[in-house]
């Protein structure tokens, strides 16, 4: 959906707008159709497409063209117009709260701040006090308004980073001057947040690639286009870097800025032990060039095995490459099923036959549907009569299905006293149990360690989902014993969750590498609540990818049989 990148569009050329003293008529207009489309459920591009975008309220026939316009075009020519002697600098301080339009275009006016560097000087020497209508507390909200811009424009989430990268290498390989191109960088190690994006390609003309580079959907601010190096911000609010390399070379600058730094620091030090230089343009014995156009040829000329980007941490990777032993990780095609999604039942969109659908067209043999349960009533928790009306529905519906299968699944509250939202003999009639813990956050760490320790007893539960409950950069989540929980798990032959939702992410890769280490099962689910979100298990898969995960470590790697016999041995045990 393009809805966001045309609210935004429309928001800045009312900021711009007002930047330039316009009057304040037009502005509104623009304003309004900011929020319009922003908060619109639609897609904006079918509503085109069937000629319905004025029939919204709030959007005139002028606002229409200009979607249609940009939809077609990926340009709007009224933005262009009133960008027009303004830097995207000078606009982007806008977005600092303290400064309003209005103010940014009174500094600009008297103190020719052009940008967040001249800014902050002229806040150091103390040119900002007494200029019209600024105090010593409209500064000190502008410091605070400072230092909130910029831990915003830090990290963000890899759930939001990768559709970016995916999108932007879709469409520069529509550009027929490149050879070659491929994310760098944190990205391509799949770290759970990005700090920016790194992107490299090879081609014939650097200065026309970095072009179509800085010139894509979805820019908003362009850094630098020079011949070989492109560097924008897009509207997710991240940088976006290109470097153009020869082509003979594009495996040493791969290897180069796929970092870490740290993975390649040691790689380096390895390399002049053995007489050998590495650098982003190739490995070099002397001056001589020994390979540079491959990324294994680097690996190779260091005397080890290629190594996966997700474990190039320094985390042990080199070692095992040099003595042959890397692990041969877990592929997104490993995968057979999702075992944590939601319906409508409880707090999901999709019903039933929707889920399969989608799950058969992923190439899925099996999808789990669990339901919350009833004490989390904000999610529409099922009641036990209604679980045993949900398995009825499920029964009845996979008589349809050939080589596919729904399975009866929950996902069940473990109260705050440790016990379980069901019962034992409802849990019972179930293919797969998912506990988790939603409430009592604060209990301490002893506390919750003991209620996710019971419910990991339980004969009938199979996983516990995101084990930890934090939330990326929002929440902390709970104080566990995750040593002991795992320790637990591998005794009771309990499952632990890498839970795919960008912003949990959770278990964590390191925690995924001590589960490995100690027996524990794991299992990728995406915990979906609605069709557009069961593509995060490719973000699961990386973080499995970066905690050492082989396929066999997996249980939804397994066949649907051996998947069973997971879930049931527990029951027999003891
Ligand atoms: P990020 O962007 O903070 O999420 O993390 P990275 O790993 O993408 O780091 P970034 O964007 O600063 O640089 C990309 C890669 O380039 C990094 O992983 C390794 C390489 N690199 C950058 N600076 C240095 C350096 O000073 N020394 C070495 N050896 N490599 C560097
Ligand atoms: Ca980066
Ligand atoms: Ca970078
Ligand atoms: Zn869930």
């Amino acid at each position: 959906m393009k809805n966001h990148e045309i609210a935004a569009l429309f928001g800045r050329i009312a900021d711009v707008l007002e930047l330039k003293g316009e009057n304040s008529f037009r502005i509104n207009s623009y304003r309004k159709a900011a929020r319009v489309i922003g908060d619109l459920t639609e897609d904006v591009e079918e509503l085109a497409r069937a000629g319905k975008l004025t029939d919204i309220s709030g959007i005139g026939k002028g606002t229409a063209e200009k979607i249609v316009e940009y939809l077609n075009t990926g340009k709007m020519s009224k933005y262009e117009e009133v960008m027009k002697g303004v830097s995207e600098e000078t606009v982007s301080l806008m977005q600092i709260s303290g400064l309003g339009p209005k103010t940014v275009a009174m500094l600009n006016k008297e103190l020719g701040i052009v940008g967040l560097n001249d800014l902050e000087k002229a806040i150091q020497e103390g040119k900002l006090k007494g200029l019209f209508g600024i105090g010593d507390k409209k500064i000190e909200n502008i410091i605070k308004g400072i230092e909130l811009f910029k831990t915003s424009q830090q990290r963000i989430s890899i759930g939001m980073a990768y559709p970016v990268v995916k999108r932007i290498i879709e469409e520069l390989r529509h550009n027929p001057q490149i050879k070659d191109i491929q994310a760098a960088g944190s990205l391509r190690r799949m770290k759970e947040t990005i700090g920016d994006i790194d992107i490299l390609a090879t081609g014939i003309d650097g200065k026309n690639i970095v072009k179509s580079f800085v010139n894509m959907r979805g820019v908003t601010q362009v850094l630098a286009a020079g011949d070989t190096k492109g560097s924008v911000r897009v509207e997710e609010g991240v940088q976006v870097d290109l470097r153009v390399v020869l082509e003979d070379e594009f495996g040493a600058a791969l290897q180069y800025f796929t970092g870490s730094k740290e993975h390649n620091i040691h790689l380096r030090e390895i390399a002049k032990k053995n007489g050998l230089k590495i650098s982003e343009y190739g490995i070099f014995k002397g001056e001589r060039k020994i390979g540079g156009r491959l990324e294994e040829e680097i690996y190779k000329a260091l005397g080890m095995d290629w190594i996966p980007p997700e474990l190039r941490e320094n985390r042990g990777e080199i070692e095992a490459a040099q003595e042959g032993k890397l692990p041969k990780l877990i592929e997104l095609s490993d995968i057979k099923g999702d075992l944590h999604n939601h319906s409508n039942w409880s707090d999901g969109t999709p019903a039933f036959e929707e889920m399969a659908e989608h799950a058969i067209k992923m190439g899925y043999k099996y999808l789990a549907v669990s339901d919350h349960s009833k004490s989390l009533h904000v999610a529409g928790g099922l009641k036990d009569e209604e679980l045993l009306e949900e398995i009825e529905a499920i029964d009845k519906l996979n008589k349809k299905f050939k080589g596919f299968t729904l399975l009866k699944a929950t996902e069940v509250d473990i109260k705050t006293d440790g016990s379980l939202d069901f019962p034992d003999k409802l849990l019972e009639k179930l293919d797969v149990v998912v506990a988790s813990i939603h409430s009592g956050f604060k209990q301490g760490k002893e506390k919750i360690t003991e209620r996710m320790l019971a419910a990991i007893r339980n004969p009938y539960v199979n996983i516990i989902a995101h084990p930890t409950g934090r939330l990326i950069s929002k929440r902390e989540g709970y104080e566990v014993d995750l040593d002991k929980v795992i320790a637990v798990c591998a005794e009771t032959g309990t499952a632990l969750e890498i839970n795919c939702y960008y912003d949990r992410l959770d278990l964590s890769d390191l925690y995924c590498k001590k589960a490995k280490e100690a027996g524990v099962m794991i299992a990728i689910s995406t915990d979906a609540h609605h069709l557009d979100q069961m593509w995060m298990i490719e973000l699961g898969v990386g973080i499995a990818r970066r905690g050492w995960l082989e396929a066999k470590n997996v249980i939804n790697t397994f066949s649907i049989d051996k998947l069973k016999a997971f879930c049931t041995k527990k029951e027999t045990i003891d």
